[in-house]
């Protein structure tokens, strides 16, 4: 069930998912990627949606792991709980399209589970970055992995070493973010994303996130292969004839996920 930590809503196919805690910062406290992590899975389970928007505050997406519980913390517990890996492994199982809809600060695990989604929208003044060297500790959710990736490594090196943020200008120009727009329309702006994606045959806009996701993971030759075997497994698919007849025909497709 919704908490009060996150909301739900859903419209059109697209489940609107808020961080909505106390704090306006959004600490990502473990009880908040717990509640974050069961309303990705309902939505992921659910026939009746076809791709999420997760979204935080107009202040912030979410300002990072929880600093306050890992002043007690040591290394045996964070070891033996798994600490971090227990909850947020599981937001990159979901296999429905996820959209970031970045307002405010994206900053530590709040940049690392906005680069989690597959699709990252910001307002103009939101601000990225990996402040977690000004605290004594490494990123932990995949800053050190995931943003070379997205950044290149110059970039990457430069937020993680010295913690310095960078713009939602910045983050367009180096490829974290697809689009900027202005304040206040970023949650609108993502919905419509995702209802574009919506309106697409849902097996293949998840084969198509697996295939992308799968260049992260593969050599390009294994990769290509992936992809030519999704490509060939479409064959199978009503909606890949539905779609290519649609166009010779001269007519809009309707799709059946079949
Ligand atoms: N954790 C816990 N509490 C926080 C956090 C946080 N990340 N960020 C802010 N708060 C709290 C503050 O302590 C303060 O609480 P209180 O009123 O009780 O003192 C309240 O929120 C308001 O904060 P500020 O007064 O600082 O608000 P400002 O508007 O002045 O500043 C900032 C906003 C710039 C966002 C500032 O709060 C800040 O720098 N926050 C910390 C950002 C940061 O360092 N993030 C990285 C955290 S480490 C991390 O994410 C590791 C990732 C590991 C993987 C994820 C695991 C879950």
């Amino acid at each position: 069930m919704p908490t009060n930590l996150v909301s739900e809503e859903r419209e059109d196919g697209v489940a609107l998912i808020r961080l909505s805690s106390d704090n306006p910062l959004n600490p990502l406290t473990d009880e908040l990627v717990d509640a974050l992590v069961a309303s990705l899975g309902r939505a992921d389970a659910d026939p009746g949606v076809r791709a999420v928007v997760i979204t935080g505050s107009a202040k912030a997406f979410a300002a990072g792991a929880n600093v306050k519980a890992m002043v007690p913390l040591g290394y045996s517990d964070a070891f033996q709980k798994d600490y971090i890996g227990r909850n947020w492994d599981a937001i990159r199982q979901v296999r429905k399209p996820v959209v970031a809809a970045v307002s405010g600060y994206a900053l530590g695990g709040g940049c690392e589970l906005a680069m989690m989604c597959d699709i990252v929208l910001a307002a103009e003044s939101a601000v990225f970055g990996q402040p977690e060297v000004t605290l004594g500790i490494i990123p932990g959710a995949g800053g050190t992995q995931r943003l070379p990736r997205a950044v290149g490594k110059s970039l990457a090196m430069w937020m993680c070493l010295t913690g310095e943020s960078i713009t939602a200008a910045e983050a367009h120009r180096s490829g974290l973010v697809a689009r900027v727009v202005p304040d206040g329309e970023v949650v609108h702006a993502a919905q419509q994303t995702a209802r574009a994606i919506a309106r697409h045959s849902l097996p293949v806009v998840m084969a198509i996130k697996e295939a992308v996701n799968r260049s992260f993971e593969s050599s390009l030759n294994e990769g290509l292969l992936f992809e030519r075997r999704l490509f060939h497994a479409g064959f199978a698919l009503h909606d890949q004839k539905e779609g290519i007849t649609a166009f010779t025909e001269r007519r809009g497709p309707t799709f059946t996920d079949r």
